[in-house]
């Protein structure tokens, strides 16, 4: 049902990547730009153009070939500014939360979401403490360019700044911030700073994706694409096969992390075994996680890493905290993984409470990481000398109960999961949580036991953008 021609390949897909670089942009001649825009099109991958490159590479690997196939793919969205500025009724994109009445975050802009809702450090002014880049109120939209190579994808950047006459007298389009990321090299690709595996639990869509593995249920296509069943905002026609995508620049602090593991190891396991410093330190990490390094989930396979559960996709997400509504020995209410996607804690609640669905709040992550490796100084005094996190990207087709809800009700919010009757609260999710940071069940033989920690996870920019459908650009956005 999905005409995959009309979609951005981000969204369903994920453009396929080594690099990636994130132009944010402001336009700075509105009626120029919507003639430029029409140049862009041609360039923009599709879902069916991510298939065909999909195609290529495995291909490419079944003949065993050296190198990487050459290809970029090129996604662009916009912000409720860049619309406003475009002269472009948004109206369908923005409906007030029908619950709350409360304004929406695609409306409201990130920079105010963060600090009213998302939890950001506030500067004196009220502004988020984040990088100027990000505070000058010019941000219009995100150019997504993906590539097998920083050379391919300098070649595609290079061809959209002569489209919008960038730093010509007559440019449309002038780059507020342009951040580069790479997949880290080789055997940590796919694996994020901290060094874990990432990118396994994303939402199946139903009426996309043809394999199925046993896991979350799948969704329907209107969670992640507007305009079909499941989105439940009425949309104009051109706001239609689209997606939002929340963006944030988040910095991590990977020596800092790597020292507090290594100061709190766990002493024993759930079965009373007694663990060295580096076994206790390593289990710390996978709990916060709710999974070990190398992906396997802990509520699995709970006090030993199980590289071979991690790579088989058809049990690497085959977990639910099953009748562990009041456990933490396996995996803590606060784990990452279990305070973003809880699974059964919410679905399957106690008999008398009504269950409630998770759907809604799925999430489709894309994302890469930016910055250096750590260096050997960095690694000797467990201090961060260079700047480097993820450039976090998600789509769903309703912020409120998505990328907002996720960071605001469940990470942010010390009591969640609900329905657990432990004299112990959950706490903050250990990676993204901000408030008072801790958590309890890291001690999987004290359940009980809080640990306060620092933050890890710094938020220094962001914004949310809306990914219109290839039809929406042709016929409404460009001129
Ligand atoms: Fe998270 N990490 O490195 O530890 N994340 N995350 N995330 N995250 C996940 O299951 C990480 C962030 C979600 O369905 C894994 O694919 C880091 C934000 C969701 O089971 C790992 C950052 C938000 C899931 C990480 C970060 C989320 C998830 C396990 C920032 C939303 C899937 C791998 C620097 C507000 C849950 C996997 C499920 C998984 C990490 C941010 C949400 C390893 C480093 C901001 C929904």
């Amino acid at each position: 049902e999905f005409n995959l021609d009309n979609i951005q390949g981000d969204i369903l897909s994920g453009l396929p990547k080594k690099t990636e670089t994130y132009i944010v942009f402001s336009i700075t001649n509105a009626t120029k730009f919507r003639k430029d825009l029409h140049n862009l099109i041609p360039l923009i991958k599709t879902v069916s153009g991510v298939l065909k490159d999909r195609q290529a590479i495995d291909d490419h690997k079944k003949k065993k070939l050296p190198g990487l196939v050459p290809m970029t793919g090129v996604n662009i969205s916009f912000s409720h500014l860049g619309f406003t500025t475009l002269g472009i009724d948004d109206t369908t994109l923005r409906p007030v939360n029908p619950k709350t009445g409360a304004v929406n975050p695609f409306e409201l802009g990130q920079k105010v979401d963060a600090v009213t809702n998302l939890g950001d450090t506030q500067k004196l002014n009220g502004d988020p403490d984040w990088d100027e880049a990000f505070l000058q109120g010019n941000i219009h939209g995100l150019i997504i360019i993906s590539g097998d190579s920083h050379l391919s994808v300098n070649a595609v950047r290079l061809k959209i700044e002569a489209i919008f006459g960038v730093r010509t007298p007559t440019a449309s389009l002038k780059e507020v911030i342009s951040i580069v990321g790479d997949v880290r090299p080789g055997a940590e690709a796919g694996h994020e700073h901290f060094g874990f595996l990432d990118g396994i639990s994303n939402p199946v869509v139903t009426g996309f994706d043809t394999v199925i593995n046993p896991g979350p249920k799948p969704v329907n296509p209107g969670v992640i694409v507007t305009g079909h069943n499941g989105d439940t905002t009425t949309r104009a026609d051109w706001a239609t096969d689209g997606s939002f995508l929340a963006f944030r620049y988040l910095f991590q602090e990977v020596p800092e992390f790597n020292v507090f593991l290594s100061k709190n190891p766990i002493p024993k396991d759930g079965n009373g075994v007694a663990l060295t410093p580096a076994d206790g330190s390593e289990l710390l990490g996978a709990r916060m996680v709710g999974r070990w390094k190398s992906g396997a989930p802990i509520d699995v396979s709970p006090f030993k890493d199980d590289p071979a559960l991690a790579a088989d996709a058809t049990r690497n997400n085959d977990f639910f905290f099953a009748g562990e509504i009041n456990s933490q020995l396996k995996c803590p209410f606060a784990a990452h993984v279990r305070k973003t996607n809880p699974r059964d804690d919410l679905e399957v609640p106690p008999t008398g409470i009504t269950p409630i669905p998770v759907e809604g709040n799925r999430i489709m992550r894309r994302g890469v990481q930016f910055g250096p490796e750590l260096t050997p100084q960095e690694k000797a005094t467990g201090v961060t000398a260079h700047g480097r996190g993820l450039l976090f990207a998600c789509y769903q087709t309703n912020l409120f109960n998505g990328f907002q809800f996720l960071q605001q009700t469940w990470a942010n919010n010390a009591d969640f999961q609900p329905f657990e009757t432990q004299p112990e609260k959950p706490g903050l999710d250990p990676l993204i949580g901000q408030g008072v940071r801790s958590m309890s069940g890291l001690d999987p033989l004290n359940e009980q036991k809080l640990l306060s920690m620092p933050q890890f996870i710094i938020p220094r920019g962001g914004e949310y953008f809306f990914a219109p459908s290839i039809n929406g650009l042709k016929t409404t956005i460009a001129t």
